[in-house]
């Protein structure tokens, strides 16, 4: 298991510089945060720069005020670059062009879609989140787990599960969060920062956007449209995307679930997120339009007009539902 490599590679550094992708989330941010503490704990230097902020609903991390901004690289001190829950480098935007090319790089990723893009390269798909994958990294390495590191930990594994719900969530996910909770973790208290902080005004919004529903009932396909006008002058943060998803799979007989946004700067291009019920593996669609992600979880943004790449990006589901 290349678990082995990844350790190599931390026994090796003294100075780390971690990364994860843009569009921050639970689980970039907590398993970048964690693996700082559990490269501090192993007596190592590391800082974390991110492209995006830390969102809002983030802040409550421990070492989520220590993000390092991205013209800091240049005064970052580094002998390794490491990338959690990245499947490409440039998933990590302006980040990856900064970075030394000849420093060794780590990836530590459960997204299908990974390319192997490091030196030391650990993928595992079927690991719930990066976090998990953090997690074993304590354990495999015997660095004791604070209560820190185990808040990252436990933020990520709840967010990529959507809060322990989704196919990816395995025994192991609920063993490992048992073990982070019992390490004083407040299962509740995590869940209102991140989902109960809604403003009203987003929620506003967000109602509108579900508003935007059609059901294909015959093929089981909800999908949303969000056109660039919608979201123009206001911030529609990624989860505000998620919650979107996550209605559309309340529907009963929801078999595919899809976003369709409008970027805001460039509207001749669209991002598509897509959601899947458990036996259907919706990642080959996503590929199909030059993206990828998890076989329930996927996304892509693909270049034409929102109304025409509904069409196509539909017609290509209808076709996998119905083979
Ligand atoms: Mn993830």
């Amino acid at each position: 298991m290349s678990i082995e490599k990844v350790i190599k590679g931390i026994n090796k550094g003294r100075s780390f510089l971690i990364t994860s992708h843009f569009n921050l989330e639970g689980d970039a941010l907590g398993s970048a945060l964690a693996l700082r503490y559990l490269l501090l704990a192993l007596g190592k230097k590391a800082q974390v720069v991110m492209e995006d902020e830390c969102p809002a609903e983030y802040r409550f991390l421990p070492g989520s005020d220590r993000l390092k901004k991205i013209k800091d690289i240049r005064h970052i001190k580094y002998d390794v670059f490491a990338a959690v829950d990245c499947s490409d480098l440039g998933r990590c935007k302006a980040v990856a062009e900064m970075v030394d090319k000849n420093k060794p790089v780590i990836n530590i990723d459960h997204h299908r879609s990974n390319n192997n893009f490091a030196d030391a390269n650990w993928v595992d798909p079927e690991a719930s989140s990066a976090c998990e994958m953090v997690f074993r990294l304590f354990k495999r390495m015997r660095v004791p787990i604070g209560r820190k590191e185990a808040l990252c930990m436990y933020t990520g594994m709840l967010t990529d599960t959507g809060s322990f719900r989704h196919p990816n969530t395995t025994p192991m996910t609920h063993s490992i969060a048992s073990e982070l909770m019992d390490l004083g973790i407040d299962a509740s208290e995590v869940y209102a920062h991140i989902y109960q902080s809604l403003g009203f005004e987003d929620a506003r919004l967000l109602l509108k956007a579900i508003n935007t529903v059609k059901f294909d009932s015959k093929n089981g396909i909800v999908h949303f449209s969000l056109k660039s006008s919608f979201l123009k002058g206001r911030k529609l943060s990624f989860d505000l995307t998620e919650q979107i998803l996550n209605f559309g799979r309340m529907i009963a007989g929801a078999r595919v679930v899809v976003l369709f946004k409008e970027n805001m700067d460039r509207p001749d291009q669209v991002r598509v997120n897509l959601r899947s019920s458990k036996q259907v593996d919706i990642s080959g669609v996503a590929r199909m339009f030059g993206g990828g992600g998890h076989k329930n979880a996927s996304a892509c943004t693909v270049n034409g007009k929102l109304e025409v790449i509904q069409r196509k990006v539909i017609r290509r589901i209808r076709r996998l539902l119905n083979p």
